[in-house]
């Protein structure tokens, strides 16, 4: 359908030059655009409009978006408004025109008036959306559109660890998918108690069930499917109590006006674990509420194998038995390959073959729970363009940070309603002007150094500062020029301005509140730049020292300034798993890092010093046969040794470990891992290399009910140069990883 389109434009829109196009502001791209002249017809939008509604649109989200509008409703006005969808008087003429699609819309946009025609009443909003879009500059634009979503269902899934959302970030965000033609939410933050286990059995408190009741009404303004989302294997018992429960608090949800359900069965290990109790239970919920009931949307689930690598492939396993036995009708999500990871076509065909269905896609991009200190602000790229026809839906799991989020769900909006002609990069600067129209270019100057996830147990990551990598490749092969220390400079420079523009910034606070760690951090890695490109340009490269301060005081500047960084890690954006604000790890640092040790080294050469040309020390790394584990980054804090904990269960297989290596021996003097889950101790083996040979350390339980497991009396004093912890079970466990940490002494 939509190669016909593009094949009977007169006049696309395509190619044409995207500064005067007003049509170029909406999000998401329509599927087709055409102009009945060369060039752009623009004029200003009118002041004030008639609108014809046709009387089935009545209360309907179209009705309040056009009330919402800049240009006052008057009757007689000479420009006019006429809204209707398919079967509607006011827009007989236009019908042959609208696309035979769930949701789609034709527009058609004169100098007299606009005439909006929705195949149903969803269509007929996102018609006005794209109107109300065009007219963000105060112009409007002659030309009519054709235009529908190539997936079905489009959205978020609040569905992270960490602090969920405030009610104002959430009546923000659905504003914001309504603007952007996302049409579900599903509520499901790991952190609410209400959510998931135990409390998931109770209804809310009076004033959280008074919230729900406004989000649910500010979804249904926005055209937006307001799931919610329980939680409930980590403890459910499969017998008629705990279906009884649940069933009373869906019953509940749907009091306060919730129409949307899903059930989350992730990241649990045990009883609540097993697919055909599962089945039983969504069956059941499936026939007895949500047929029953008649106004209730599809009801999804999360499986417990969401994802290939976690998959059981047997005729009999988990997925192909939920493949074959629950109820069609029930939507089934899947994370991809992994965890977090791309989502192509063989991993479409893969998964649909054995659910026997369309996968309902929940993308763990932008979430950074398990990458607490990054904030990710980059392009949205790397999913196939050619999926459209394999997704029941796609729906992103975001960050904590609801603001910084939008730049990302503003192209996953984007994308998942044309594919084909989503462009990630022009996506992106779009995104950014949305977000922060008056100050674009220092955001998209910052965001370009808030790309990376750095070292994480996913494996995944994004490309950060592209306009660096030139330089990289470069000095891979050569020393630095004159002229690459002054690219190096002014990447700091505008780096600096741009954090000092965004912490003035007054036009959207919750952003900048946000943001503020990485911004200040931001100021701090300009400085150090510029105290780094200065000796290197007085004292490597020759480049003249008059006027510039002695060595010493750059170097010592230097030395300041990394450890200024660290010392804003340990006090800002405090959470226990990732805390800090990493900024511009992923290329510029780097590049400054190995600046300032060529730096030194051609110093101390040339005068016979000693200065210490090593940067980035990085004493401890980790070993581990355990498959989940082996990306797990570790690293030092004072007198602390920590492996990044993980949300979640973690298959150990029979004899697996996983070993903290240190460059040298140093005297231990505490240790402390909770592996979440009761009793587990007896499993384990807890070692220390000493002097070459490996001693057993005694484990018990601090606390029988949190097991975290304490050593401190035994470990201490022993001068170790590895630890490990083995299951020296003779089974494969399943167990949580959520905390594994130890304290030393230097030697
Ligand atoms: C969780 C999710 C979390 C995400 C990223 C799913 C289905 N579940 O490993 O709550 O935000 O990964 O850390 C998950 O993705 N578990």
């Amino acid at each position: 359908m939509k190669k016909d389109y593009l094949a009977a434009g007169l006049f696309l829109l395509t190619g044409l030059g995207a500064a005067q196009a007003q049509v170029s502001l909406v999000n998401p791209v329509p599927q087709s655009v055409q102009r009945s002249t060369e060039s752009a017809d623009l004029f200003k939008a009118p002041a004030e409009w008639e609108v014809n509604l046709s009387a089935k649109l009545k209360g309907s989200p179209a009705e309040t978006a056009l009330q919402s509008a800049a240009p006052k409703q008057k009757e007689g006005a000479k420009f006019s408004v006429t809204v209707g969808i398919r079967g509607d008087r006011n827009i007989r003429k236009y019908a042959k025109h609208i696309p035979d699609r769930a949701e789609g819309y034709y527009l058609s946009v004169s100098r007299k008036g606009v005439v909006v025609a929705g195949n149903d009443a969803r269509g007929a909003f996102y018609g006005v959306q794209t109107l109300l879009g065009m007219m963000k500059e105060g112009q409007l634009e002659a030309c009519t559109v054709e235009d529908f979503p190539d997936v079905p269902y489009r959205g978020v899934v609040e569905g992270f660890y960490g602090t969920p959302w405030s009610f104002e970030d959430r009546m923000s965000q659905l504003d914001f998918y309504g603007r952007n033609k996302m049409n579900v939410y599903l509520y499901g933050p790991k952190d609410d108690p209400y959510h998931s286990t135990p409390r998931w059995r109770e209804p809310y408190p009076e004033k959280e069930a008074e919230n729900i009741k406004r989000l649910v009404a500010q979804a249904n303004r926005n055209g937006v499917i307001f799931y919610w989302a329980i939680h409930p294997g980590g403890d459910i018992k499969w017998n008629d109590t705990d279906r009884r429960l649940l069933l009373e608090k869906f019953e509940s949800m749907y009091a306060l006006g919730v129409r949307g359900f899903a059930v989350f069965f992730d990241d649990i290990s045990g009883e609540g674990t097993r697919a055909n109790k599962q089945v039983d239970l969504l069956n059941y919920l499936d026939n007895e509420f949500v047929q029953k009931k008649g106004d209730v949307a599809p009801l999804v689930v999360c499986p417990t194998e969401y994802n290939k690598s976690w998959a059981s492939d047997k005729p009999n396993g988990y997925l192909r038995t939920m493949g074959r036995t629950l109820n069609k009708d029930v939507q089934i999500m899947w994370t991809g390959n992994s965890v977090v990871h791309s989502i192509d076509k063989p991993s479409m065909d893969w998964v649909n073959e054995r659910i026997q269905r369309k996968a309902y896609i929940w993308w763990n991009y932008p979430v950074s729970d398990y990458v607490r200190n990054r904030l990710l602000l980059g392009p949205v790229y790397g999913n196939g363009l050619n999926i459209a026809d394999d997704l029941a839906a796609f729906v992103s799991n975001p960050m904590e940070n609801a603001e910084s989020s939008k730049i990302a769900l503003y192209s996953i909006a984007d994308y998942t309603w044309n594919m084909e002609a989503y462009d990630s990069l022009a996506s992106w600067k779009r995104a950014v002007k949305d977000l922060v129209p008056d100050a674009a270019w220092a955001m998209e100057t910052f965001a370009s150094y808030s790309e990376t996830l750095g070292a994480n147990g996913h494996g995944f990551d994004r490309e950060e500062s592209r306009h660096l990598r030139p330089l990289v490749e470069k000095l891979k092969k050569q020393g630095a020029t004159t002229a690459d220390v002054a690219l190096l400079r002014r990447c700091c420079n505008e780096l600096n301005l741009a954090a000092d523009v965004l912490l003035a910034y007054k036009g959207n606070p919750a952003l900048v509140d946000e943001m503020r760690p990485w911004l200040q951090k931001a100021k701090l890695v300009a400085d150090y730049g510029n105290a780094v490109c200065t000796a290197a340009d007085a004292y490597a490269l020759g480049a003249g020292r008059d006027g510039v301060a002695p060595f010493n005081a750059l170097y010592t500047q230097a030395r300041s300034l990394q450890e200024q960084m660290y010392e804003f890690d340990l006090r800002n954006n405090r959470n226990p798993n990732q805390p800090g604000a990493a900024v511009a790890t992923g290329r510029l640092l780097p590049l400054l890092n190995g600046l300032l040790a060529s730096t030194v080294n051609i110093y101390n050469k040339e005068h016979g010093t000693a200065y210490n040309p090593v940067v980035e020390y990085q004493p401890y790394s980790l070993e581990s046969d355990v498959p989940q584990l082996a990306k797990q980054p570790v690293g030092g804090r004072g007198a602390e040794v920590v492996v990044t904990p993980s949300n979640e269960v973690i298959t150990w297989p029979a004899g697996a470990s996983l070993t903290v290596v240190m460059d040298r021996p140093r005297v231990l003097t505490g240790m402390a891992f909770d592996l979440g889950t009761p009793g587990i101790s007896g499993s384990f083996t807890l070692e220390a290399l000493v002097g070459g040979e490996w001693k057993k350390i005694g484990i018990f339980h601090q606390n029988e009910k949190t097991t975290v497991i304490n050593t401190t009396g035994e470990i201490s004093g022993m001068q170790a140069t590895r630890v490990r912890l083995t299951n020296t079970s003779g089974k494969e466990l399943k167990v949580y990883f959520k905390r594994f940490r130890f304290t030393k002494s230097e030697l």
